[in-house]
């Protein structure tokens, strides 16, 4: 019941109301991964579906979008285990022209959660700025996240200029309309359809 009230609460843009309804789920002890798909990931697939049909706009969709997050910062501490050395490095953002940071924001997490140090550049990230962070921070994996089909081509233009810098990094792309076909044409090291998966991938690239 109070899983749909997440999901309703989401739907409804009530910050605190989801805040609330998360933190007694989690209380009660119920799966991290179901509160996540079944109550915050699932009402924005509504929300989405909705702006498809017209029946819903983009202030609205921001609101809903600030729900869900509100939901996520009370999961964030759950999503990370001790752990007292890195793993691995990871540099994180979602490519030029593209402001839809939410499953980046959740990718990021999971690494963090699993032992990985990650550097989020956030939003809008060119590719000059990947190569510079991935410099940085000598950076074993860069992970790109889009989430339009009009910013796929901007993954294509980070992993041409991370390989013309003669960088030893590898790169991974997600986000919803990215396929593994995609990710193969642009030549990425890896592609994830989700978080956890994100995660594994990354574990398997620095052979952690
Ligand atoms: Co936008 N938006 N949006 N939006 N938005 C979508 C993506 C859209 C599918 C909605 C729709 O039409 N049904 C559509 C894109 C169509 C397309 O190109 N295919 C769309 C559009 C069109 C737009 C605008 C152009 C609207 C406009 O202005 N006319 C505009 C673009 C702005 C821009 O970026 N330049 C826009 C704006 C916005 C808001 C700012 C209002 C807001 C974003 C707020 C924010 O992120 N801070 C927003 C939102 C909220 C959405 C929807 C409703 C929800 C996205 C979301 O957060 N989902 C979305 C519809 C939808 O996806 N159902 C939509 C929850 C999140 C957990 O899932 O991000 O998919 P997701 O992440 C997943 C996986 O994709 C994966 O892991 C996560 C889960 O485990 N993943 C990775 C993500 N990154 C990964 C990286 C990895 C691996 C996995 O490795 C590196």
């Amino acid at each position: 019941m109070a899983i749909k009230d997440i999901y309703e609460g989401v739907l409804a843009f009530q910050v605190d109301k989801v805040k609330e309804l998360t933190r007694t789920e989690l209380e009660a002890g119920t799966d991290i991964q179901t509160i996540l798909n079944d109550g915050l990931i699932g009402a924005m697939d509504e929300v989405g579906q909705k702006f498809s049909e017209g029946s819903l706009f983009v202030p609205e969709m921001l609101m809903a979008a600030q729900a869900m997050k509100a939901g996520l910062e009370i999961l964030k501490p759950h999503l990370t285990e001790e752990v007292s050395h890195s793993k691995g490095t990871v540099v994180i953002g979602t490519v030029k022209g593209d402001l839809h940071d939410i499953g980046k924001n959740l990718v990021a997490m999971m690494m963090e959660g699993a032992g990985l140090s990650v550097v989020d550049l956030g939003v809008d990230v060119d590719a000059e700025k990947f190569v510079e962070a991935a410099k940085e921070n000598n950076a074993h994996v860069v992970a790109l996240s889009a989430l339009l089909t009009t910013t796929m081509p901007a993954m294509d233009t980070t992993i041409k200029a991370i390989k013309e810098a003669g960088l030893d990094t590898k790169s991974i792309v997600g986000g919803a309309p990215v396929t593994e076909a995609f990710a193969n044409q642009i030549g990425a090291d890896g592609h994830s359809d989700d978080a956890p998966g994100a995660v594994e991938l990354v574990r398997r690239l620095v052979g952690a």
